[in-house]
């Protein structure tokens, strides 16, 4: 008898945003830039995950209004919906119904270990926090495991969640038979943890804003941009170099998002920079390589978003290929956990 073997595959990637707010520069360069560059390598699906940001308390018409927009960049960032793979998580059912499959062998502990989990908790009332935010990071592993995906371009923030979906599915493979490929984070050299311009200690974030000059949002006008920029906080210093000092995180911020943005090498930037007069220099030029990283994005956006019925065409047409690679995981994953087959 012949071996029966799985057919070959491109490798894939999945990853996913949540439309809680506006995006911003740390999103698209620890996020978005890679999926524009991966999708040529991979066969990519990008999902704007929306059932992730009911998590924390939230506004139905805002999500909505988020719901697209967050899509309308996908494309404007630069993914192909004619290679890629473009859709609404909550489109495809098969993310809520693996998520509960896989809620049902996770043990709590590695939830409650979670990091995002504590600080988002910590930030709200202990009776409003939701079962829904300690239970993200197995709706997450349900994303990316029913596409099994080979690879997941995120930021830094999101390593240990990664790292919960491998040993899920690692877990779930012991337990029921091989089933899901096991994920490998995919996370750029550059620009994969841009702080905030307002307080260099903390993350950039789109939900999170603590002032108007937090961060700068892929849709910012030039001259809001570039205020932003200017106003970030440094230090007292005038030295500009790549530094770990937590006292000199601003400027090192700073010259992160040029690295992340020109994709010059760390050597180049600082001899490029070892003749300005002081961190003024750095900001004006940190501000024009900004400005023209987002022209191009913004005027694809405009132009994208003149007709709305035109992605939400993209995003019918996208359910449609995501949910006939979801479905054939779904079913081998009942099969596999013991669940009678319903007759037709
Ligand atoms: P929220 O504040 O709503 O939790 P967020 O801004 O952290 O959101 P997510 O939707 O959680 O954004 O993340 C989308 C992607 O952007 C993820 O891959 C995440 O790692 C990446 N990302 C988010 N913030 C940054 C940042 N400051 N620097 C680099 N990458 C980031
Ligand atoms: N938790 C992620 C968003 C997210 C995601 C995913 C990323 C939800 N599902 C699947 C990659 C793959 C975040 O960035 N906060």
């Amino acid at each position: 008898m012949s071996e029966t073997r799985p057919p070959q595959r491109n490798k894939r990637v999945l990853s996913g945003v949540q439309p809680s707010g506006n995006l911003t520069i740390g999103n698209y360069l620890g996020a978005l830039k890679q999926w524009a560059r991966e999708q040529h390598n991979y066969e990519s699906f990008f999902c704007v995950v929306d059932l992730h940001a009911i998590t924390v308390p939230y506004d139905p018409a805002t999500l909505r209004a988020k719901t697209r927009e967050v899509a309308a960049l996908y494309l404007a960032c630069g993914i192909d919906p004619a290679i890629s793979t473009v859709f609404v998580q909550s489109h495809i059912p098969a993310h809520s119904e693996l998520a509960w499959l896989l809620n049902c062998v996770t043990p709590l502990g590695w939830l409650y270990r979670m990091t995002q989990f504590k600080d988002k908790a910590a930030k709200q009332q202990a009776e409003s926090v939701s079962a829904g935010l300690l239970n993200y990071p197995v709706l997450m592993a349900a994303d990316i495991l029913l596409y099994q995906a080979d690879a997941v371009p995120v930021g830094d923030d999101q390593r240990q969640h990664l790292e919960l979906t491998r040993d899920l599915a690692q877990r779930f493979n012991h337990l029921f038979g091989e089933t899901f490929t096991i994920p490998e984070p995919m996370i750029p050299p550059a620009g994969a943890r841009i702080r905030a311009l307002d307080d260099p200690t903390v993350k950039m974030s789109k939900s999170e804003v603590s002032s108007e000059y937090h961060a700068v949002y892929l849709l910012d006008p030039p001259d809001k941009a570039r205020k932003k920029i200017m106003r970030a906080v440094t230090d007292s210093g005038r030295e500009i170099r790549f530094s770990d000092d937590p006292e000199r995180a601003g400027v090192n911020n700073l010259l992160e998002l040029y690295e992340a943005m020109t994709g010059e090498t760390r050597e180049a930037i600082e001899a490029h920079f070892a003749t300005a007069r002081g961190y003024g220099d750095l900001k004006k030029e940190v501000a024009d390589v900004l400005i023209a990283t987002l022209e191009p994005i913004q005027a694809r956006y405009h132009e994208l978003t003149r007709d709305v019925s035109y992605i939400d065409g993209l995003l019918a047409e996208g359910a449609a290929r995501a949910r006939v690679v979801a479905n054939a995981t779904l079913d081998l994953v009942r099969e596999r956990m013991g669940f009678l087959k319903a007759r037709t």
